[in-house]
């Protein structure tokens, strides 16, 4: 690994962005999304960036813990935050990022991810053709009815008989409503789905069973979480965020570039910031695994202060600064 960013300062920052409409998370709805910014800078004025953004409903840890941590490390002084285990998360992510010095040029095109439709049904049906009928989707399954999720892959499906579709169901359905959906869907168009019920085992099952792919999300951000290899298993869902530590996304890499898994490398709603670097780790990646960008969450919120790649700099200057090196 390349030699660590060498901070003789440190600045953090909090954001709040407004959603465009309130985002209900494992059934917490919220309608601002709040984060921190850790920018750390050298002797030669070079600044390094890291976010810090629990997602309700997804992380263990909340903001007001994530806050009261990194506030800990930074007053017992720059030169320790490399020397750190047992972080949240959120905490490691934004650590890693900025001692590594993970840059914020990567942009990425429209192209390069993977539409994320939610939403209700003549909605997204309407965001579907509006984005010109893409070949491939990633759809919110398990948050209506199963009939209502039926009717909706086949839909879609019936708008585009090429379409690939990789659902998520974030472990809402019993093991019962998910093969009443694989049952009665073109299992052909169904690319893979991430997480269909809360049990390991069920799920391996269900894509025996029906012959479909399966891909690990919450699954795999169980810190004891050991992967076996399983024919059903066609990808990896990476949510840095989550996940926390960057040799840890990494473990899972070479996971996926042993097992020929895809991987997906997915936002938690971060700002353009963590997006950015998102975008590069996943491009970094791309040399052992095939990847690919869940990176569709900037459309989620309105215009805000860290939301524009063209505005960072005067941004950071406008937040709210919580704490600074003296
Ligand atoms: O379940 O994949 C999820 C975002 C935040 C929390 C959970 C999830 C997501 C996404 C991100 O779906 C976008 C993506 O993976 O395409
Ligand atoms: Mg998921």
């Amino acid at each position: 690994m390349s030699a660590l960013f060498q901070a003789t300062q440190a600045k953090l920052f909090l954001y709040k962005i407004p959603f465009t409409c309130p985002l209900t998370f494992n059934g917490q709805r919220i309608s601002l999304r709040k984060g921190l910014i850790l920018q750390l800078q050298d002797k030669q004025g070079r600044c390094s960036f890291g976010e810090i953004a629990p997602l309700p409903g997804f992380s263990s840890e909340n903001l007001a813990q994530a806050t009261a941590q990194i506030i800990t490390l930074l007053e017992e002084g720059i030169s320790v935050l490399n020397q750190q285990s047992g972080l949240y998360p959120s905490v490691q992510f934004a650590l890693d990022n900025a001692l590594q010095h993970t840059p914020l040029t990567k942009t990425f095109a429209d192209s390069d991810i993977i539409p994320l439709l939610q939403g209700d049904n003549s909605d997204l049906i309407k965001e579907y053709l509006s984005l010109n009928k893409p070949p491939l989707i990633k759809l919110k399954v398990a948050r209506q009815s199963v009939q209502q999720d039926i009717l909706l892959f086949k839909k879609l499906t019936a708008l585009n008989p090429l379409l690939a579709i990789r659902c998520d169901a974030n472990q809402g359905w019993e093991t019962e409503q998910a093969s009443r959906f694989f049952s009665q869907i073109n299992t052909q168009q169904l690319d893979y789905i991430e997480e269909p019920t809360p049990s390991f085992r069920d799920n391996l099952q269900l894509a025996q069973r029906y012959q479909i792919g399966l891909a690990l999300d919450e699954t795999l951000q169980q810190a004891d979480f050991c992967f076996q290899e399983s024919k059903q298993i066609k990808a990896l869902i990476l949510k840095p965020t989550l996940i926390g530590s960057l040799s840890r996304v990494q473990y899972f890499i070479n996971i996926a570039s042993q097992q020929q898994l895809q991987v997906s490398i997915s936002s938690s709603f971060e700002s353009i910031i963590g997006l950015l670097q998102l975008a590069y780790l996943a491009d970094s990646y791309k040399k052992e695994a095939s990847v690919s960008l869940g990176l569709d969450t900037l459309k989620y919120f309105q215009p805000a202060l860290l939301t524009d790649k063209n505005r960072i700099e005067q941004d950071l200057q406008r937040l709210e600064c919580l704490w600074r090196s003296h």
